[in-house]
């Protein structure tokens, strides 16, 4: 056991900020053996998502935390960041942003990549969405990894990860990982996201709920590539990707994108540990992304608000709806916006003319099954593939290795 793997939030003997040590704030945490489940119990600082592993679980931790010597005083960093963006100009950035909006919103079918949903209120929009009772797949996922933590460390352990470099893409507060740390005992954690400002306030929660363990945070746009910077262990990469983001891929991307991730460049033992939503009825998926809310249709619309600010365009929100079916020969959900009336779109000395019932594509969530998801890990070129499911089938998360 990594003495950094300990969560300290369990602990209540944690102190405030007393030193700084070259550029990095140093944090002294006083550690203290376990007192059993009682102590997770009761301190207020506790962060509740590693509290739902099974009792078995929680005896693991406590006879881990067995291992320290009474008031053994860890050390908490604050994590190191690295911006894969630093190299463009904020300037050279937005134009190429621009760009992008502006040709897929000209093209005879339009379209906005999905990518523009998350400013900062798509964000909470999407973390309400997970909230709501149609939107199955963030609490099925959850209940898939609570019920399966152990066995997914064994089945590291025995792909010969035992300690491996965990890369959690689109770590967004990192909940997830902060459950999964402490069953697959990193050497180092990599959390990457394109909101490069709250991941940094993330990681460093991360990092003082366990002081010793290695941490990087990276700031990328990993849908363009997965180069990632020489700071992170190019030994036992294991890809954290949970969420079923990767059905917001179109399924030629998604075989390239896991390609990636198999590929030797990654390091010699390399894994993927990925949620994935399963195709089920039609009626299930389609109320999942149509609720009686609306906040999905919000979520939806709040994309044209980020396009004027990105743009500089002057969509009319009130002047369109949000549309959403699932296309069952293509096995995806399709997410539209349809103009309610006929309308112009302008932006820069350009415009564009829609139709009442016109729509721009904002985004496609593919839905797999167990066997085509098997195959498509396969084609990448992972060899061992595993996967655990809820009683229902509705979502599955899929270990794969090389
Ligand atoms: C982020 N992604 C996996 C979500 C999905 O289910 O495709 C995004 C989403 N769109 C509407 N609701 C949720």
């Amino acid at each position: 056991m990594q003495a950094g793997l300990l969560p300290a939030m369990g602990r209540p003997g944690a102190v405030g900020y007393c030193a700084t040590h070259a550029s990095h704030a140093v944090k002294t945490i006083k550690s203290y053996r376990l007192p059993g489940k009682t102590a997770f119990q009761s301190n207020s600082n506790r962060n509740d998502s590693i509290l739902d592993p099974p009792e078995k679980a929680l005896l693991k931790l406590s006879d881990n935390f067995l291992d320290l010597a009474p008031d053994a005083a860890l050390t908490a960093t604050t994590p190191r960041f690295i911006n894969v963006y630093a190299g463009k100009s904020p300037a050279r950035q937005a134009a190429s942003t621009a760009r992008e909006l502006a040709d897929s919103l000209m093209a005879p079918e339009a379209s906005v990549s999905p990518k523009y949903f998350y400013n900062t209120l798509g964000s909470r929009l999407f973390e309400a969405i997970t909230a709501l009772d149609e939107y199955y797949p963030t609490r099925t996922e959850a209940g898939i990894f609570a019920a399966a933590y152990p066995q997914m460390a064994q089945a590291l352990a025995q792909a010969g990860l035992p300690h491996p470099c965990l890369i959690d893409l689109g770590a967004g507060n990192c909940a997830k990982a902060l459950a999964l740390i402490p069953y697959l005992q990193p050497r180092q954690y990599v959390p990457v996201d394109i909101s490069v400002e709250f991941l940094k306030g993330a990681a460093a929660q991360v990092q003082n709920n366990f002081p010793a363990l290695g941490i990087v945070g990276v700031g990328m746009d990993f849908s363009a590539g997965l180069a990632l910077p020489d700071e992170v262990q190019d030994e036992d990469r294991v890809f954290f990707y949970p969420g079923s983001s990767l059905g917001n891929f179109q399924p030629e991307q998604a075989l390239q994108f896991l390609r990636q991730m198999a590929d030797p460049a990654q390091g010699k033992a390399r894994g993927l540990l990925i949620g994935i939503d399963l195709v089920k009825d039609a009626a299930v998926l389609q109320t999942a992304y149509d609720d009686a809310l609306g906040v999905t249709a919000a979520f939806n619309k709040n994309l044209l608000r980020n396009v004027n600010e990105l743009l500089g365009a002057d969509f009319e929100v009130r002047q369109w709806r949000h549309v959403a079916f699932f296309n069952a020969g293509l096995s995806r959900i399709e997410m539209h916006l349809e103009a309610i009336c006929d309308l112009t779109v302008s932006w820069s000395g350009h415009s564009r003319r829609f139709l009442a019932g016109e729509r721009i594509h904002t985004e496609s969530s593919y839905k797999y099954t167990v066997e085509s998801m098997t195959e498509l890990l396969r084609q990448a070129g992972f060899r061992q593939v595993r996967h655990w499911s809820d009683p229902k089938d509705w979502f599955a998360v899929f270990w794969a290795a090389v």
